[in-house]
């Protein structure tokens, strides 16, 4: 049984990009999580058979368009330095049954848990997939530019997104739906999940104030491009504002001329 799942394309990409990721100094520690759901071919290919693996509660409980689903998961307390040495723990598919509100444990995790944001990725990636039938990928991890901008920029999300959008062309074009803002609150809690799943209906990336980012994808490369494209326009206002900068960055027509061009329409009521 599933004696290729390590294999898979999207493991290597799990072990490649959680490496990049802790490179860019965005996971330390434990710090990170994603989640995969994986092609009808690619679960096939495990041969599982539903109802025999262990069975653990989901908080949360499993929602209807995530039932029937293989799910890649990071696992809790994983370095993302260590993951692509050590898949076997650090890394492994889950299975949403048709019934019931619990996980079955196909493959890998061994001697350990999904992440402690399961229940968060899960509801995230139902509630995306109702906007958008290719979703796939959920990705965590406490980008630092992101981070402190949440410590000091704007502090409601429509200004936000407007001040990331000014910096740089790339970021109006990548998320011209704009950044769901969630104000701290204790992380792993059915609170933050409800937050961030609210925003995620018309949103692909979430910021949790003083703590990270969540950005869903097509593919780990699409959630992947999202974060560096969230992450850089932070940067490039982080350095313009300690540099005491003047320019006023990309103005509104700008940005509508932008989203126009690239056929994207922009949230009500975000510029004048
Ligand atoms: O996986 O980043 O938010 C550890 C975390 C929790
Ligand atoms: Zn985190």
């Amino acid at each position: 049984m599933a004696k290729n799942w390590k294999e898979l394309t999207a493991v290597k990409e799990v072990a490649d990009l959680s490496y990049k990721m802790w490179e860019k100094g965005w996971d330390e520690a434990n710090g990170g999580n994603i989640t995969y759901i994986l092609t009808d071919d690619e679960a096939a290919d495990l041969n599982y058979i539903p109802g025999t693996g262990e069975a653990v509660n989901l908080m949360g409980g499993v929602p209807d368009a995530m039932r029937g689903k293989y799910v890649l998961v990071t696992a809790t307390g994983s370095y993302f330095r260590e993951l692509r040495d050590n898949l076997d723990e650090l890394v492994g598919i889950i299975y949403l049954p048709e019934q019931g509100d619990k996980y079955e444990r196909v493959v890998g995790l061994e001697n350990n848990r999904p992440t402690s944001e399961l229940a968060a990725h899960i509801q995230t990636h139902a509630v995306r997939l109702a906007a958008d039938p290719e979703q796939r990928v959920v990705m965590h991890n406490h980008a630092s530019h992101v981070l402190a901008m949440t410590h000091c920029g704007p502090t409601n999300e429509r200004d936000f997104t407007v001040a990331l959008w000014r910096m740089i062309t790339e970021g109006v074009v990548v998320f011209p739906d704009g950044i769901g803002l969630v104000p701290w609150c204790v992380c792993g809690t059915p609170e933050i999940a409800a937050q961030t799943n609210e925003k995620m209906k018309t949103r692909r990336c979430v910021v949790w104030q003083y703590h990270g980012v969540f950005t869903t994808g097509k593919s780990m490369h699409d959630a992947f491009g999202l974060l560096e494209t969230v992450d850089k326009c932070a940067e490039v206002w982080l350095l313009s504002e300690t540099s005491g900068s003047r320019n006023p960055g990309i103005d509104d027509q700008g940005l509508k001329d932008t989203a126009a061009y690239f056929g994207n329409i922009l949230p009500e009521g975000y510029l004048d």
